[in-house]
């Protein structure tokens, strides 16, 4: 029995999950949901996962899970993914909860408006671009010293952050201003890899 993965290629979240799945070599079948169109509503779906959301997995064992941390966490167990110093995993824990409380919600949402639901930069809050370059400038500064976010190695923190940092200019975000964002993304592509 393999894992089955729920997920929509346009959401960063799914891709984390998916990213890991094949940088650990896990046998998945990979069941596209398209969220554009409602397929995470449904009441086949919500028996799946009651939030109605993707990513989603289930186990071989028939176990569900869901929220993208928690997925690649529990797929990355024991691997060089997540630091074996418990202060590094605490570390890269604070990143990846950053990254779903205040870069997600901002860079996401503001991509998703502006991308997938073509809305003109005056339809968008403006306050969105401002908290974004706040977010890009903070790892922007991290990234000029340092090649990785946790203790010197690609980890879970990489993955998570990269998501949505690669699709920042589909939401308006200029990634030229941030050279060191830039190189990093081609660094976690490469290490992964990721397919263009
Ligand atoms: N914190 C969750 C976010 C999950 C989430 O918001 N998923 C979105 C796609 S990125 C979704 O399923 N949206 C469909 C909907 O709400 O109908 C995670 O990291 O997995």
């Amino acid at each position: 029995m393999k894992i089955t993965i729920y997920g929509d290629r346009i959401s960063g979240n799914c891709l984390k999950v998916k990213w890991v799945a094949d940088r650990m070599g896990l046998a998945y079948d990979w069941i596209d949901v398209d969220i554009l169109s409602g397929e995470a509503k449904t009441p086949d779906f919500l028996k799946l996962n009651p939030a109605g959301q993707v990513p989603t997995v289930v186990l071989p064992d028939g176990r569900s899970l869901a929220q993208s941390g928690a997925i690649i966490w529990h797929f990355a167990e024991g691997s060089d993914l997540i630091p074996a110093s418990p202060f590094d995993r605490a570390k890269m824990l604070e990143w990846m909860f950053w990254e779903q409380y205040s870069h997600e919600p901002i860079i996401a949402v503001r991509r998703f408006h502006k991308h997938y639901l073509s809305k003109t930069d005056d339809e968008i809050d403006p306050s969105l671009l401002v908290k974004g370059n706040a977010c890009l400038a903070r790892m922007e500064t991290v990234l000029s010293a340092q090649r990785w976010f946790v203790a010197g190695a690609l980890s879970l923190a990489d993955i998570a952050l990269v998501a949505y940092t690669r699709f920042a200019p589909e939401g308006g975000f200029d990634l030229d201003r941030y050279p060191a964002i830039r190189s990093w993304i081609s660094r976690v592509e490469e290490a992964l890899p990721i397919e263009p």
